[in-house]
């Protein structure tokens, strides 16, 4: 794999630790950021980075870290990919600007062009372009109201969509998204989600005791849009029971609502299709996309059916930045790469090297209660042994052993549990096979195995 993006760019892809983290450099940054950022922004590691290439990030020390989290699920074709640098450093020479709404450019066609090509199903579609995941779900909620003529909004448990004010009120979790930052917007109603580790329903079983839900609290005639994450990102890597999503997929059908897909995480081969949807055949209404979209240039999308994205009145979508044309080009060089390199292909060969070390620790360390997630979006539920009690704390504690050794992982999960790894899948078998050895070698030291 590491061969096929060979180029002058490309750091050398190895795992390097010259100082202890965070160096100097990082300390010294980091304090200058106690001054002036706001402690609101919270942080995972405390090293800060030169250069970022492929599956590794290098902080300002010459330390060389593993990624497992590709800037939260983001640049899956690769840090600093090298067809992705070119084209945004084409585009920025040419134009960096206009605002599609007032000249447009080529870029953002061909971008939904594209949309309409790889999302699920063969019907006509259409899209427009936001700048962050939350926008796109702000918009996505906005065209179902408008397609429907309804307002109810349905989402999941442990669901994520975003932090603005609607989309803190779709998300699930208080601490640390909407602690204190109500009022938050109404028509908001949320059911389970089928969490076969904690629930042990069929898929089937699972949708029923959530529409029914729906149809005695709400009533199907209310309901504008049910929203769903089809594996869930910051939830915890949640991947439903099958026949759940086709089920309700099925009901929104029936009941005239609109079927909305949030596959900001999931999305652009990360699962090991062009989208987590394609692996049940669930083609959704709407799909709401972003991060992976564009290589790490911010850019995010709604697409779906044609009748139902044209029903806004024109001039009823829109905004200064959605489209940005360096984030186009962005956005077409890695879908290019996508296909050059069969990423999909390389986030299943993730998931078969992955699955079974985690098994192995799982049978090893007795803490790890589920190993779940598809393609390049694995992860390991943390549990006290013999229970399904969660343990967040030791989860923090094996995560600062792994960056404290030069991997980078993240946590997620309603009770911060879950240890979560979202290799770039450009990933070397090498790199990768090293990181599940310090995470191994982590849970040895944390556990005193
Ligand atoms: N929908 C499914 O995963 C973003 C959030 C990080 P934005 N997830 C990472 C954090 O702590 O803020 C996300 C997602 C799903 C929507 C979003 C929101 O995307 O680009 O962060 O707005």
């Amino acid at each position: 794999m590491t061969d096929l993006l060979a180029g002058p760019e490309i750091l050398p892809q190895e795992r390097r630790l010259v100082t202890e983290l965070p160096g100097p450099r990082s300390r010294a940054l980091m304090e200058r950021r106690m001054a002036a950022v706001s402690s609101g922004v919270g942080g995972t590691l405390p090293v800060f980075v030169e250069r970022a290439g492929g599956g590794v990030v290098v902080d300002v020390d010459g330390n060389s870290l593993i990624d497992l989290g590709s800037g939260i699920a983001v640049v899956s074709v690769g840090n600093a990919a090298p067809k992705v640098v070119t084209a945004v450093q084409e585009q920025v020479a040419a134009f960096t600007h206009t605002c599609f709404m007032v000249t447009p450019y080529e870029g953002y066609v061909a971008v939904c062009e594209e949309l309409a090509r790889v999302t699920p199903g063969d019907h006509a579609k259409k899209s427009a372009l936001f700048n962050s995941g939350a926008e796109a779900v702000e918009n996505a909620v906005k065209i179902a109201r408008h397609a429907t003529g309804r307002q109810a909004v349905v989402v999941f448990d442990h669901g994520y969509h975003g932090r603005t004010n609607l989309t803190m009120a779709l998300t699930a979790k208080n601490m640390p998204y909407k602690h204190g930052f109500g009022p938050f917007a109404p028509e908001v109603y949320r059911v389970p989600m089928s969490y076969p580790f904690r629930d042990g329903l069929s898929g089937a079983e699972a949708a029923s005791r959530a529409l029914a839900l729906v149809e005695s609290q709400v009533g199907a005639a209310n309901v504008a849009a049910v929203l769903i994450e089809p594996i869930q990102g910051e939830g915890g890597f949640v991947v439903p029971a099958r026949g759940f999503l086709p089920a309700v997929a099925e009901w929104c059908r029936q009941a005239g609502a609109v079927f909305v897909a949030d596959e900001i995480q999931t999305g652009f081969c990360r699962t090991g299709d062009w989208f987590a949807c394609d692996a049940e055949g669930v083609v959704p209404d709407l799909i709401t996309t972003a991060k992976g979209i564009a290589g790490g240039l911010p850019l995010a999308a709604v697409t779906g059916r044609a009748g139902m994205m044209d029903a806004v009145h024109t001039g009823g979508l829109g905004g200064t930045y959605g489209g940005n044309p360096v984030a186009c080009a962005a956005a077409l060089a890695s879908i290019e790469t996508m296909r050059e390199l069969d990423l999909a292909g390389a986030a299943r060969a993730i998931e078969a090297t992955m699955v079974p070390r985690l098994r192995a620790l799982q049978e090893r360390s007795g803490v790890i209660g589920d190993v779940r997630g598809r393609g390049a979006m694995i992860a390991v539920e943390i549990v006290r042994p013999g229970t399904t009690e969660p343990d967040a704390d030791l989860t923090g504690r094996i995560a600062r052993a792994c960056h404290a050794q030069g991997v980078v992982v993240l946590t997620a999960g309603t009770f911060g549990n879950v240890l979560r790894f979202l290799p770039p899948l450009v990933i070397g078998q090498e790199l990768l096979t090293e990181a599940l050895d310090v995470l191994d070698a982590a849970f040895t030291e944390v556990l005193g195995l």
